[in-house]
Protein backbone atom coordinates (compact mmCIF):
# COMPACT_ATOMS: atom_id res chain seq x y z
CA UNK A 1 0.00 0.00 0.00
CA UNK A 2 1.30 4.04 -0.62
CA UNK A 3 1.65 6.49 2.15
CA UNK A 4 -1.62 8.32 2.52
CA UNK A 5 -0.30 10.86 4.89
CA UNK A 6 2.54 11.40 7.74
CA UNK A 7 2.02 12.44 11.10
CA UNK A 8 2.67 12.47 14.19
CA UNK A 9 -0.69 13.03 16.29
CA UNK A 10 -1.97 10.68 18.70
CA UNK A 11 -5.52 9.14 19.11
CA UNK A 12 -8.38 10.21 20.93
CA UNK A 13 -11.62 10.38 22.45
CA UNK A 14 -11.62 14.68 21.57
CA UNK A 15 -14.08 15.04 18.60
CA UNK A 16 -15.12 11.72 15.77
CA UNK A 17 -13.91 14.00 13.15
CA UNK A 18 -10.55 13.84 14.91
CA UNK A 19 -11.17 10.23 15.27
CA UNK A 20 -11.95 9.75 11.91
CA UNK A 21 -8.56 11.64 10.96
CA UNK A 22 -6.48 9.70 13.49
CA UNK A 23 -7.78 6.57 11.87
CA UNK A 24 -5.77 7.33 8.77
CA UNK A 25 -2.86 7.21 10.30
CA UNK A 26 -3.29 3.30 11.55
CA UNK A 27 -3.19 2.40 8.02
CA UNK A 28 -0.60 0.12 6.90
CA UNK A 29 1.94 1.51 4.92
CA UNK A 30 4.08 -1.29 3.39
CA UNK A 31 6.38 0.49 0.97
CA UNK A 32 8.23 3.20 0.98
CA UNK A 33 7.43 6.17 -2.06
CA UNK A 34 10.46 4.54 -4.00
CA UNK A 35 8.66 1.30 -4.04
CA UNK A 36 10.97 -0.04 -1.37
CA UNK A 37 9.58 -2.86 0.97
CA UNK A 38 9.03 -0.99 4.24
CA UNK A 39 9.82 -1.96 7.41
CA UNK A 40 12.77 -3.97 7.39
CA UNK A 41 13.62 -6.50 9.92
CA UNK A 42 16.66 -3.65 11.36
CA UNK A 43 14.20 -1.05 11.38
CA UNK A 44 12.28 -2.75 13.70
CA UNK A 45 15.64 -3.74 15.95
CA UNK A 46 16.18 0.12 15.80
CA UNK A 47 12.47 0.55 17.04
CA UNK A 48 12.58 -1.56 19.76
CA UNK A 49 15.98 0.23 21.08
CA UNK A 50 14.68 3.02 20.80
CA UNK A 51 11.43 2.53 22.44
CA UNK A 52 9.43 3.58 20.10
CA UNK A 53 6.82 0.82 20.44
CA UNK A 54 3.98 1.90 22.42
CA UNK A 55 0.79 0.01 24.40
CA UNK A 56 -2.87 1.51 23.74
CA UNK A 57 -5.60 -0.11 25.45
CA UNK A 58 -8.77 -0.68 24.42
CA UNK A 59 -12.11 -0.64 27.02
CA UNK A 60 -13.80 -4.05 27.39
CA UNK A 61 -17.16 -3.08 28.30
CA UNK A 62 -20.81 -4.57 30.18
CA UNK A 63 -23.19 -4.30 27.74
CA UNK A 64 -26.26 -3.23 29.82
CA UNK A 65 -24.44 -1.09 32.03
CA UNK A 66 -21.51 0.60 30.31
CA UNK A 67 -19.12 -0.53 32.73
CA UNK A 68 -15.33 -1.00 31.98
CA UNK A 69 -14.33 -4.67 33.10
CA UNK A 70 -10.95 -5.07 31.47
CA UNK A 71 -8.67 -3.50 28.65
CA UNK A 72 -6.85 -4.90 25.51
CA UNK A 73 -3.06 -3.90 25.10
CA UNK A 74 -2.93 -3.16 21.61
CA UNK A 75 0.95 -2.53 20.18
CA UNK A 76 1.62 0.84 18.29
CA UNK A 77 5.02 1.87 16.92
CA UNK A 78 5.18 5.65 17.60
CA UNK A 79 7.83 6.18 14.62
CA UNK A 80 9.67 9.37 14.66
CA UNK A 81 8.96 10.59 11.21
CA UNK A 82 5.98 8.76 10.04
CA UNK A 83 3.54 9.06 12.62
CA UNK A 84 1.25 5.96 14.55
CA UNK A 85 1.26 2.68 12.77
CA UNK A 86 -0.95 0.06 13.80
CA UNK A 87 0.74 -3.69 13.94
CA UNK A 88 -0.61 -5.27 10.74
CA UNK A 89 2.12 -3.26 9.47
CA UNK A 90 4.87 -4.62 11.21
CA UNK A 91 3.77 -7.63 13.52
CA UNK A 92 3.87 -10.15 10.48
CA UNK A 93 7.53 -9.04 9.88
CA UNK A 94 8.42 -9.17 13.43
CA UNK A 95 7.04 -12.61 13.24
CA UNK A 96 8.94 -13.85 10.28
CA UNK A 97 12.34 -12.24 11.44
CA UNK A 98 11.86 -13.57 15.20
CA UNK A 99 12.16 -9.86 16.74
CA UNK A 100 8.57 -11.01 17.75
CA UNK A 101 9.93 -13.03 21.01
CA UNK A 102 11.25 -9.43 21.98
CA UNK A 103 8.60 -7.48 20.71
CA UNK A 104 6.16 -9.34 23.12
CA UNK A 105 8.15 -9.61 26.02
CA UNK A 106 8.39 -5.73 25.85
CA UNK A 107 4.59 -5.72 25.61
CA UNK A 108 4.21 -8.00 28.70
CA UNK A 109 6.34 -6.01 30.63
CA UNK A 110 5.26 -2.90 29.74
CA UNK A 111 1.53 -3.96 30.46
CA UNK A 112 1.86 -5.47 34.21
CA UNK A 113 4.21 -1.73 34.83
CA UNK A 114 1.21 -0.07 33.96
CA UNK A 115 -1.42 -2.65 35.67
CA UNK A 116 0.86 -1.88 38.71
CA UNK A 117 0.75 1.94 38.25
CA UNK A 118 -3.24 2.01 38.20
CA UNK A 119 -3.25 -0.21 40.86
CA UNK A 120 -1.56 2.69 43.12
CA UNK A 121 -3.03 5.40 41.43
CA UNK A 122 -6.30 3.72 42.53
CA UNK A 123 -6.56 0.07 44.79
CA UNK A 124 -10.00 -0.37 42.91
CA UNK A 125 -8.47 -0.85 39.44
CA UNK A 126 -6.57 -3.90 41.31
CA UNK A 127 -9.73 -5.88 39.79
CA UNK A 128 -9.87 -4.87 36.31
CA UNK A 129 -8.26 -7.19 34.01
CA UNK A 130 -5.29 -6.09 31.76
CA UNK A 131 -5.54 -8.63 28.41
CA UNK A 132 -2.32 -9.08 26.32
CA UNK A 133 -1.92 -11.01 22.54
CA UNK A 134 0.45 -13.47 22.87
CA UNK A 135 1.81 -14.12 19.53
CA UNK A 136 1.90 -17.87 17.72
CA UNK A 137 6.15 -17.77 18.49
CA UNK A 138 5.64 -16.38 22.19
CA UNK A 139 3.02 -19.22 22.67
CA UNK A 140 5.39 -21.67 21.48
CA UNK A 141 7.95 -21.20 24.05
CA UNK A 142 7.48 -22.68 27.16
CA UNK A 143 9.51 -20.55 29.07
CA UNK A 144 6.96 -17.68 28.93
CA UNK A 145 5.03 -19.21 31.86
CA UNK A 146 8.27 -18.26 33.74
CA UNK A 147 8.66 -14.95 32.45
CA UNK A 148 5.19 -14.50 32.96
CA UNK A 149 5.48 -15.45 36.59
CA UNK A 150 8.64 -13.39 37.29
CA UNK A 151 6.36 -10.21 35.96
CA UNK A 152 3.99 -11.08 38.40
CA UNK A 153 6.33 -10.99 40.92
CA UNK A 154 8.42 -8.09 40.08
CA UNK A 155 4.92 -5.76 40.09
CA UNK A 156 3.22 -7.45 43.04
CA UNK A 157 0.09 -8.08 40.97
CA UNK A 158 -2.14 -11.35 41.23
CA UNK A 159 -2.21 -13.41 38.01
CA UNK A 160 -6.19 -12.70 37.65
CA UNK A 161 -5.39 -8.90 37.02
CA UNK A 162 -3.48 -10.58 33.59
CA UNK A 163 -5.42 -11.80 30.72
CA UNK A 164 -3.60 -13.74 27.73
CA UNK A 165 -5.23 -13.97 24.42
CA UNK A 166 -4.63 -17.39 22.03
CA UNK A 167 -6.17 -17.25 18.60
CA UNK A 168 -6.98 -20.79 17.12
CA UNK A 169 -4.02 -20.61 15.08
CA UNK A 170 -1.26 -20.28 17.97
CA UNK A 171 -2.83 -23.33 19.38
CA UNK A 172 -2.85 -25.20 16.32
CA UNK A 173 0.65 -24.79 15.38
CA UNK A 174 2.20 -26.75 18.22
CA UNK A 175 -0.46 -28.57 20.40
CA UNK A 176 1.59 -29.90 22.72
CA UNK A 177 3.73 -27.13 23.71
CA UNK A 178 0.39 -25.00 23.94
CA UNK A 179 -1.07 -27.32 26.22
CA UNK A 180 1.24 -27.36 28.32
CA UNK A 181 1.60 -23.14 28.32
CA UNK A 182 -2.18 -23.31 28.98
CA UNK A 183 -2.08 -25.32 31.69
CA UNK A 184 0.47 -23.87 33.78
CA UNK A 185 -1.17 -20.29 33.22
CA UNK A 186 -4.28 -21.49 34.97
CA UNK A 187 -3.00 -22.91 37.63
CA UNK A 188 -0.76 -19.68 37.89
CA UNK A 189 -3.58 -18.13 37.38
CA UNK A 190 -3.87 -15.90 34.71
CA UNK A 191 -7.24 -15.40 32.75
CA UNK A 192 -7.05 -16.70 29.43
CA UNK A 193 -9.07 -15.56 26.45
CA UNK A 194 -9.46 -17.80 23.34
CA UNK A 195 -9.35 -15.04 20.42
CA UNK A 196 -11.50 -14.51 17.61
CA UNK A 197 -13.38 -17.22 18.28
CA UNK A 198 -14.92 -19.08 15.15
CA UNK A 199 -12.49 -18.17 12.15
CA UNK A 200 -10.51 -21.24 13.14
CA UNK A 201 -10.24 -24.65 11.73
CA UNK A 202 -11.29 -26.51 14.63
CA UNK A 203 -12.88 -23.93 16.96
CA UNK A 204 -15.03 -26.56 18.74
CA UNK A 205 -12.33 -29.04 19.34
CA UNK A 206 -9.89 -26.80 21.11
CA UNK A 207 -13.03 -25.93 23.48
CA UNK A 208 -13.17 -29.29 24.25
CA UNK A 209 -9.51 -29.87 24.90
CA UNK A 210 -8.84 -26.27 26.99
CA UNK A 211 -10.48 -24.81 29.59
CA UNK A 212 -10.78 -21.14 28.68
CA UNK A 213 -12.19 -18.40 30.81
CA UNK A 214 -13.60 -16.38 28.25
CA UNK A 215 -14.19 -16.48 24.60
CA UNK A 216 -14.10 -13.50 22.28
CA UNK A 217 -16.64 -13.85 19.32
CA UNK A 218 -14.58 -13.06 16.35
CA UNK A 219 -15.39 -9.33 14.49
CA UNK A 220 -16.33 -10.88 11.29
CA UNK A 221 -19.36 -12.15 12.96
CA UNK A 222 -20.18 -9.22 14.67
CA UNK A 223 -19.41 -6.68 11.70
CA UNK A 224 -21.98 -8.94 9.58
CA UNK A 225 -24.96 -9.10 11.70
CA UNK A 226 -28.41 -7.95 10.88
CA UNK A 227 -31.78 -9.07 11.99
CA UNK A 228 -32.48 -12.47 11.15
CA UNK A 229 -29.36 -13.22 9.08
CA UNK A 230 -26.88 -16.35 9.30
CA UNK A 231 -24.25 -13.80 11.59
CA UNK A 232 -26.44 -13.15 13.74
CA UNK A 233 -27.71 -16.35 14.26
CA UNK A 234 -24.25 -18.07 14.71
CA UNK A 235 -23.40 -14.95 17.03
CA UNK A 236 -26.15 -16.59 19.06
CA UNK A 237 -25.38 -19.61 19.07
CA UNK A 238 -22.24 -18.88 20.39
CA UNK A 239 -23.50 -17.23 22.89
CA UNK A 240 -25.41 -19.89 24.56
CA UNK A 241 -22.50 -22.03 23.33
CA UNK A 242 -20.39 -20.09 26.08
CA UNK A 243 -23.47 -19.72 28.75
CA UNK A 244 -23.10 -23.30 28.38
CA UNK A 245 -19.68 -24.04 29.76
CA UNK A 246 -19.39 -21.60 31.93
CA UNK A 247 -17.16 -19.02 30.27
CA UNK A 248 -17.68 -15.18 29.96
CA UNK A 249 -18.10 -14.12 26.22
CA UNK A 250 -16.83 -10.97 24.60
CA UNK A 251 -18.06 -9.72 21.42
CA UNK A 252 -15.67 -7.81 19.45
CA UNK A 253 -15.92 -5.34 16.62
CA UNK A 254 -18.66 -3.53 17.70
CA UNK A 255 -19.28 -0.67 15.31
CA UNK A 256 -22.64 0.47 14.97
CA UNK A 257 -25.69 0.98 17.35
CA UNK A 258 -27.81 -2.02 15.93
CA UNK A 259 -25.02 -4.53 16.58
CA UNK A 260 -24.67 -3.34 20.20
CA UNK A 261 -28.37 -3.44 20.31
CA UNK A 262 -28.65 -6.90 18.83
CA UNK A 263 -25.66 -8.34 20.96
CA UNK A 264 -27.85 -6.99 24.08
CA UNK A 265 -30.76 -8.56 22.94
CA UNK A 266 -28.76 -12.14 22.50
CA UNK A 267 -27.98 -11.71 26.08
CA UNK A 268 -24.08 -11.13 25.35
CA UNK A 269 -23.09 -9.30 28.18
CA UNK A 270 -19.50 -7.73 27.34
CA UNK A 271 -18.15 -5.92 24.31
CA UNK A 272 -15.38 -4.25 22.94
CA UNK A 273 -15.74 -1.81 19.75
CA UNK A 274 -15.18 1.16 17.72
CA UNK A 275 -19.02 2.43 19.13
CA UNK A 276 -18.50 1.95 22.76
CA UNK A 277 -14.34 2.98 22.86
CA UNK A 278 -11.50 3.21 20.83
CA UNK A 279 -8.18 1.64 21.61
CA UNK A 280 -6.53 4.46 23.13
CA UNK A 281 -3.56 5.98 24.85
CA UNK A 282 -2.25 5.45 28.15
CA UNK A 283 -3.53 8.80 29.93
CA UNK A 284 -6.63 8.29 28.06
CA UNK A 285 -7.87 5.60 29.28
CA UNK A 286 -7.05 6.33 32.50
CA UNK A 287 -8.95 9.27 32.61
CA UNK A 288 -11.80 7.02 31.35
CA UNK A 289 -10.96 4.53 34.34
CA UNK A 290 -11.92 7.80 36.74
CA UNK A 291 -14.95 7.91 35.74
CA UNK A 292 -17.42 7.06 38.47
CA UNK A 293 -18.06 3.76 38.57
CA UNK A 294 -15.97 3.37 35.24
CA UNK A 295 -18.99 4.21 33.85
CA UNK A 296 -18.87 5.29 30.29
CA UNK A 297 -21.38 7.71 29.16
CA UNK A 298 -23.65 7.01 26.08
CA UNK A 299 -22.30 10.64 24.98
CA UNK A 300 -18.97 9.27 24.53
CA UNK A 301 -20.46 6.10 21.79
CA UNK A 302 -19.06 6.89 18.58
CA UNK A 303 -22.56 7.27 17.03
CA UNK A 304 -21.79 9.63 13.72
CA UNK A 305 -18.98 7.61 12.59
CA UNK A 306 -19.11 5.37 9.63
CA UNK A 307 -18.01 1.66 9.89
CA UNK A 308 -14.31 1.60 9.96
CA UNK A 309 -12.43 -1.62 9.70
CA UNK A 310 -9.91 -3.29 12.24
CA UNK A 311 -6.64 -1.96 12.91
CA UNK A 312 -6.16 -3.58 16.17
CA1 LIG B 1 -7.17 -9.89 20.78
Amino acid sequence: MRHKSFSRRGVGLKSHAQLQHSELLLVPRLQNLDGEQWPTPHDLYTALGNQEFVLFYQPEIELATHRIVGVEALIRWRHPQRGLIGPAAFIPLAEECGLILEIGRWGLGEACRQIRAWKVMDPSLGRLRVCVNLSTREFAKEDICDYIGELLDEHSLDAMQLGVEVTETSLMTNIITASGVLNRLREMGVALLMDDFGTGYSSLNYLQSFCFDVLKIDRSFVNRMTEGNNAEKIVQVIIELARVLNMEVIAEGIETMEQYKSLTRLGCRYGQGFLLARPLPVDEVTQLLQLPGKILPETSFAYDHAPLRGIA
